[in-house]
């Protein structure tokens, strides 16, 4: 496969769909072919899963289930479209991945990690050639996300359960610095996509 996957990660309301459009225009310029998805979703039945993890009235969902049903959107994203763009030569662009099931369903629910890369090797079989993880203190991505009004399913955890989610991203880019840019997203909204646009044009810069 000659394309690459790039991820944009962070807790609830650091500010990923913010700045997606401005990171896919940036991608874009260079005149490569940019597919653009998102998790849980970005196909027909992922977009079907999705309703059914996020829905506030399916709080009852076993945390097993949660990491089933993220992997289950995420197969066919893999396949139906991830893959096939790929061996194109594009650069898929992906508003979370499988970090994301680290972060919230083995940082938050506390799901042994091994277990979810196993998942990951056998589902996925792929890792990003880069993720830029959006951090931002919890408070603070909880009073954005919040003010935006009506919390979905997992948005309406409690606080603790974030702070595990942010600390998981956090440990994850340190232990692959190569992979991850880490931005600070508490900066005002034009510094964010400068550091991200940077930390986009290094990476096409070490890797054509
Ligand atoms: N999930 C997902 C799992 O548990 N496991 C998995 O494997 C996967 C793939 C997805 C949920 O599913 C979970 C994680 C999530 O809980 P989602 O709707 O995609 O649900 O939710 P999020 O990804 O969390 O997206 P949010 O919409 O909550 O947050 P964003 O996209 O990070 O934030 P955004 O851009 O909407 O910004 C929030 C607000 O802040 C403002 C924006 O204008 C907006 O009002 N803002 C700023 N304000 C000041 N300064 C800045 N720099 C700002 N940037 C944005």
């Amino acid at each position: 496969m000659s394309g690459r996957l790039i991820t944009l990660e962070g807790g609830e309301g650091a500010g990923k769909s913010t700045a997606m459009a401005f990171v896919a225009e940036r991608i874009a310029a260079r005149g490569v072919e940019l597919v653009q998805v998102r998790e849980p979703g970005g196909t027909e039945a992922g977009e079907a899963i999705r309703r059914v993890v996020l829905q506030p009235g399916h709080g009852s969902l076993c945390p097993e289930a949660e990491l089933l049903l993220m992997f289950a959107a995420r197969a066919q994203l893999v396949r139906e479209v991830i893959r096939p763009a790929l061996a194109r030569g594009a650069v898929v662009l992906s508003d979370r991945f499988t970090d994301a099931s680290f972060a919230y369903q083995g940082g938050g629910r506390g799901i042994d990690v091994g277990r979810i890369a196993e998942l990951e090797r056998w589902v996925c079989g792929l890792k990003p050639d880069l993720s830029l993880l959006l951090d931002l203190p919890v408070d603070q991505g909880l009073a954005r996300a919040r003010g935006r009004g009506s919390a979905d399913r997992i948005e309406a955890e409690r606080e603790e359960f974030f702070e595990r989610v942010r600390d998981t991203y956090r440990r994850r880019a340190a232990q692959e610095p190569m992979r991850w840019r880490v931005i600070d997203a508490g900066q005002p909204l034009e510094a964010v996509l400068a550091a991200l646009g940077a930390a986009l044009d290094a990476h096409f810069e070490a890797r054509p």
